[in-house]
């Protein structure tokens, strides 16, 4: 087989990337290792960038996503008894739309046949060939037949735990990774939200947040400690701890049901440099990790994708070879900001085991100077709808 973009991965990234180069009459094929509905069935994100959102717009594909989102104006940050308003519209003039992951992946899986978009499910034994020729190839055996497309770029869109990162050799790459001592354990049922935006709460029995996926589907998370079994937190225990949690007022309006799904993510702060090695690029989480309490590594996927798409389409269409020489650089500067936005929000709401009395006073320092400070609030809400690509 022959392509001239292989992609590995039919995640956000890989979807968007390949729609994107699609749109641009370049030829692409996408091997995953999943099934779509295993794939549909993986709950993750809700909070897409004004950055992200217009991807699809510009694909033509924000149909049910402008129908169905919830455009969002703010969010809370709480602090004990105390809500602190970050009024993003007021502050920035643009909006965060609340759509799913499974949703955003849903329509973009739905529109591939139309669009020429080849995708590969169910590939096992994904391996890259000669990244650093101008003659790279993927193997992989698929319904037990072994497989080998040869194309002219491979995009690693497959994940943390993908192999394409593992295809940059050792020498010339550097990874900085800092894992927190806690996970956020996700419970979403199919039950009115308690709250028209977001709370981020920081309790004395650890974070909290209040999201949702529609009006009538409800998206929670509390911070438990690292290993905490899923079994240890029945439907009503994780419903009491949150009503303590999102504090009297907030807590008083959950509205209880059984979960659809509850599953602990671990926290980790990841990136790998650089983002290009000859011709293998990464893309999302491939490349790079951020803790979700900023809301932002789906976002960054679609900003990375966005300008690879802009540099292999250079390459396509005007023979240009700076773009792809200028993507890792360019692609790593927002990453870092992101890093900086998620880390530091996760510093500020988390109760860590080992936080003592002078770091409780920091955040309570920080957030005594958020409430009161406009310039903070703004700094603040320009990071959340996502910095300008
Ligand atoms: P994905 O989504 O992991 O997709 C990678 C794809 O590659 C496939 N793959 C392979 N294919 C072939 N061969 C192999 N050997 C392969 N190994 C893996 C996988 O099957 C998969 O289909 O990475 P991508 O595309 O880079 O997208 C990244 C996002 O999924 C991720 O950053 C977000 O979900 C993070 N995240 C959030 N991001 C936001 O922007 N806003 C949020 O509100 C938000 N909330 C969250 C989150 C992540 C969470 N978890 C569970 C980690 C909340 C949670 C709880
Ligand atoms: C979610 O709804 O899953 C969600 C929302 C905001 C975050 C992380 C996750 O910061």
């Amino acid at each position: 087989m022959r392509t001239q973009v292989a992609i590995i991965g039919a995640g956000p990234a890989g979807l968007l990337l390949g729609h994107l180069l699609r749109a641009e009459g370049i030829d692409v094929t996408i091997v995953e290792r999943q099934t779509p509905d295993y794939i549909l069935g993986r709950i993750r994100a809700g909070v897409l960038e004004r950055t992200t959102t217009d991807l699809m717009t510009r694909l033509g594909l924000d149909e049910r996503m402008k129908r169905e989102g919830l455009l969002h104006s703010g969010f809370f940050l709480a602090d004990g008894e105390r809500l602190i308003h970050i009024d993003i519209a007021e502050l920035i003039g643009r909006h965060v739309t609340v759509y799913g992951q499974t949703e955003l992946t849903r329509d973009l899986m739905s529109a591939a046949d139309e669009r020429g978009l080849t995708i590969l499910y169910g590939a096992s034994d994904v391996a890259l060939g000669d990244v650093d020729s101008d003659a790279p190839f993927v193997t992989f055996s698929m319904d037990g037949r072994a497989q080998r497309l040869d194309c002219d770029f491979i995009c690693g869109c497959d994940g943390f735990h993908g192999p394409s990162r593992q295809a940059i050799p050792a020498s010339v790459q550097r990874v900085f990774d800092k894992q927190y001592p806690f996970g956020w354990l996700g419970i979403l049922a199919d039950v009115p939200p308690c709250t028209e935006e977001l709370i981020y709460a920081n309790h004395e029995r650890g974070f909290a947040l209040a999201s949702m996926r529609s009006p009538t589907r409800s998206r929670y998370y509390i911070q438990v400690p690292l290993g905490e079994p899923v079994d240890n937190w029945p439907d009503e225990r994780l419903w009491d701890e949150l009503a303590i949690r999102l504090g009297p007022e907030a807590g008083s309006r959950i509205v209880r049901g059984p979960a659809i799904e509850k599953s602990v993510a671990p926290l980790r702060s990841f990136v790998s440099e650089p983002m290009r090695h000859g011709r293998l690029f990464l893309a999302g989480d491939a490349a790079h990790i951020v803790p979700p309490t900023g809301a932002k590594g789906l976002n960054l996927a679609a900003s990375d994708v966005a300008y690879l798409s802009e540099a292999l389409t250079g390459w396509y269409r005007r023979g240009d070879a700076d773009g792809i020489a200028g993507y890792s650089d360019r692609a790593l500067a927002r990453v870092w900001k992101s890093e900086r936005f998620s880390w530091q929000l996760t510093r500020l709401m988390h109760r860590f085991p080992d936080t003592d009395a002078f770091d409780r006073r920091m955040q309570v320092a920080e957030m005594d100077y958020i409430a009161g400070s406009a310039a903070a609030q703004t700094a603040i809400a320009e990071n959340y709808v996502g910095l300008p690509l």
